[in-house]
């Protein structure tokens, strides 16, 4: 605004110099260079405070946006592995420590490998609406892990030693012991001369890797349509060893996954030979697992994802 009001096209000194053409020819040489003067040196004091006052501002601006590099810098924390995850990835070394391929599938499902490959006909009670979530007439979540292990059977050739993990889907409530989503493990063997007897040695050694060397495991009748014979298996309990305690509802036992020898029929759906190979499958609920492992009490923990929990393990 100052530097308008005397230098600008209507300033003063413009006004100014307007003015001299009343006067003689020597006072308007005279006073015009004087005027002249007047007007570099304004001009030149105007752009020396302009500079000045950006030097100050720009001064001003490096105080208030300096960084102190001296500051120790705030670490950002490191993740964890989740519990469940967790007990995945050591069932996963343990098998794969001794040979198995570890097989991945869809979690979405042809109804023909969740059920009808496993020997669970139309009318089974798993393949209800009310139990298992459908997109189509054919597509679906898939129920259990078994699922994929038709697909290993199909692609492998005996000896076929297979664990496929992951998310499996179920239309349960979701209370402290059951979720809609779940994971579970499954295991396949399938080659000539396999026995019951391989099943039981297999499970006894894995258990006591899973939960200490001072489990004792135990196989009572079970029924899945997918094996012959089949059992369920249960461990001494963990809590009390086997003596009795409100964990085990004093009988000494956890009930801890489902087993059984591969149906023959299941066999001959994969183009497997039954009058020459025989095997062995189980599966086991991982949830179930980290629940007991790490003494938890409501399956949710594990999926609302608080922190206050997650960082505990
Ligand atoms: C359970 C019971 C089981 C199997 C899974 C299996 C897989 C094939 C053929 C035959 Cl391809 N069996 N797996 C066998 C018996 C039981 O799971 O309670 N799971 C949580």
């Amino acid at each position: 605004a100052v530097r308008v009001k005397f230098l600008g096209r209507k300033g003063l000194l413009t006004q100014y110099l307007r003015n001299l053409g009343q006067l003689s020819i020597e006072e308007k040489q005279l006073y015009g260079k004087r005027a002249n003067e007047i007007k570099d040196i304004l001009a030149s004091s105007f752009e020396e405070a302009q500079g000045a006052l950006a030097a100050l501002k720009r001064e001003d601006a490096l105080r208030r946006e300096a960084i102190d590099v001296t500051l120790p810098g705030r670490r950002s924390g490191y993740g964890r592995i989740h519990p469940v995850t967790q007990v995945l990835e050591e069932i996963c070394a343990i098998f794969s420590g001794i040979g198995f391929s570890i097989v991945d599938g869809p979690e979405i499902e042809k109804d023909y490998y969740n059920f009808e490959a496993l020997n669970m006909p139309r009318n089974h009670p798993a393949r209800d609406a009310q139990d298992t979530f459908y997109f189509d007439q054919t597509n679906l979540l898939r129920t259990h892990c078994s699922a994929v292990q038709v697909h290993s059977m199909e692609a492998m050739k005996p000896p076929i030693r297979a664990i496929s993990t992951g998310k499996v889907y179920r239309r349960d409530p979701f209370d402290a012991t059951h979720s809609p989503m779940f994971y579970q493990v499954d295991v396949i063997v399938v080659e000539e001369g396999i026995t019951m007897g391989d099943l039981k040695g297999m499970l006894d050694a894995f258990l006591k890797r899973l939960f200490g060397p001072g489990t004792l495991t135990r196989l009572r009748p079970g029924f899945f349509p997918f094996v012959e014979p089949g059992a369920e298996v249960d461990i001494s309990c963990i809590f009390c060893s086997g003596r009795g305690c409100a964990k085990c509802k004093q009988s000494g036992w956890i009930e801890i996954l489902g087993a059984g020898m591969v149906h023959p029929k299941v066999l001959r759906m994969s183009n497997i030979d039954d009058s020459r190979y025989s095997g062995f499958a189980w599966g086991m609920g991982i949830d179930r697992v980290a629940i007991l492992k790490y003494g938890v009490d409501d399956i949710r923990l594990f999926f609302d994802n608080d922190l206050r929990f997650l960082r505990q393990f």
